[in-house]
């Protein structure tokens, strides 16, 4: 096939690819801006190689007109979660969006692959606007734990040395080290509240902080040299006390400060006119 005929097959896809890819990234920003523990820690998206599909085409035997309709992962989403449990509520999040249609689901977690490889695998409809106008294509969606992402990446690098045949003393290894992987996800499990709790406080207090920071920016049109200086000392004091509650208080008496300032330029103008 014609190398310009592979960029109008693969166009649409990468499409696909940068608009879920940006649509997963969102999400965790709008988490984050919430301050709520996000079930996403990352996400990857990748449309697959040409040699990469040759070789599905040839091991397959999948004819060239039915590139589109029988390899699934053109498109594919991986996304990275902390916890086990996250993957189930990525999964809800997908079944119930408005622009992905989920066709197929594999769950090769509760049922791993004799390989040792386990991740829970989405095939979704998605449709993109082209040129030619829209098109539904299929994407795979691997969601995974970083434990089962370290496990598969690093299997499927000796996969590629080995040419899909790797010698029996590693495959034995990797087995080993797909339980090792299980017992330490069980582990982080257990300690899933207490990271989660962890990790929202920081980020609420990183929330805060930009919040009060914008704050004192904002003050530097309207307040004068000294007051500002006697406010960022303040600051600089009450975040040494790392004490989320008193940013808090804190924070909402700039807000009341930079109020004032807006009421009385307010005034101000009034009085002018
Ligand atoms: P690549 O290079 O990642 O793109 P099927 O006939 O449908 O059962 P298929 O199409 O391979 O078989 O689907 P499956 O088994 O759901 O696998 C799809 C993708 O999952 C693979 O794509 C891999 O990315 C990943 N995967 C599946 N099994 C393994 C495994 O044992 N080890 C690793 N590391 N990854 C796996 P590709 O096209 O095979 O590979």
């Amino acid at each position: 096939m014609e190398i310009q005929l592979w960029r109008e097959i693969l166009n649409p896809y990468e499409l696909a690819v940068k608009e879920v890819t940006t649509k997963f990234n969102h999400l965790i920003k709008e988490h984050k801006d919430k301050g709520i523990y996000c079930p996403i820690e990352r996400v990857e998206g990748r449309v697959k190689t040409i040699a990469s599909i040759l070789d599905k085409c040839q091991k397959k035997k999948i004819a060239p007109e039915r590139i589109e309709d029988r390899i699934v992962d053109l498109a594919g989403i991986r996304i990275i979660c902390q916890f086990v449990e996250d993957i189930d509520r990525v999964v809800e999040i997908i079944r119930n969006r408005n622009d992905m249609d989920v066709k197929q689901e594999r769950d090769y977690i509760r049922q791993m692959k004799t390989s040792g490889y386990r991740s829970y695998h989405m095939i979704i409809f998605y449709e993109v606007d082209t040129l030619e106008g829209p098109r539904r294509l299929q994407m795979e969606v691997q969601i995974r734990t970083m434990a089962m992402n370290f496990w598969a990446t690093v299997e499927h690098s000796l996969q590629y040395k080995y040419k899909r045949n790797i010698p029996e003393h590693i495959r034995e290894r990797l087995l080993n080290a797909a339980d090792a992987i299980i017992v330490l996800d069980n582990e982080m499990s257990n300690v899933r509240s207490e990271i989660m709790d962890a990790q929202i406080s920081f980020q609420i207090q990183a929330n805060i902080v930009a919040d009060i920071l914008n704050n004192i920016q904002n003050l530097y049109n309207v307040a004068n040299k000294r007051e500002i200086v006697k406010i960022q000392d303040e600051f600089y004091r009450i975040y040494a006390m790392n004490d989320i509650e008193k940013l808090e208080r804190f924070d909402k008496q700039l807000d009341l400060i930079a109020e004032g300032y807006r009421a009385q330029a307010l005034s101000d103008t009034t009085k002018i006119t």
